[in-house]
């Protein structure tokens, strides 16, 4: 917390469906929230065969939406039908990463506009 006590604003990026993400996003997002900070969560969900994770990565969606914390989210199950071609699982992370990233700062361009 004596991290982010004094930001007017955090963005946490992360890719739901683990352990480490999926516990520390919504608790991160939910007590800075209460700190006074603004909270922007941009988080990936897992594939559809990565069964047990796409459940983990939901409840953590729906703690946030509970907490009315701003998501952006992206479905790797979408993702990687449109960024096909890739050379490998690291290279596709690689790119997505990026483009999530890119498409963050995009929106946020847009809003500042
Ligand atoms: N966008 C993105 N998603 C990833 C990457 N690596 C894994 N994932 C996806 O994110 C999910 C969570 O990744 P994990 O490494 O299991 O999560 P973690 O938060 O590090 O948690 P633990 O490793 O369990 O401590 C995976 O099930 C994948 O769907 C990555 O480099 N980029
Ligand atoms: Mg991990």
């Amino acid at each position: 917390m004596d991290l982010i006590s004094g930001a007017e604003r955090l963005v946490l990026v992360t890719g739901l469906g683990g352990g480490t993400g999926t516990g520390a996003t919504p608790a991160l997002a939910t007590m800075a929230r209460e700190g006074g900070v603004s909270v922007q969560v941009v988080a990936t969900l897992p594939l559809r065969l990565e069964k047990r994770r796409r459940e983990q990565a939901q409840a953590a969606v729906d703690q946030l939406a509970a907490a009315d914390i701003d998501l952006v989210l992206h479905d790797h199950e979408d993702m990687v039908i449109r960024h096909a071609g890739h050379a490998s699982l690291d290279d596709y992370f690689l790119k997505i990463d990026q483009w999530v990233v890119e498409d963050f700062l995009t929106r946020e361009t847009h809003h500042a506009q």
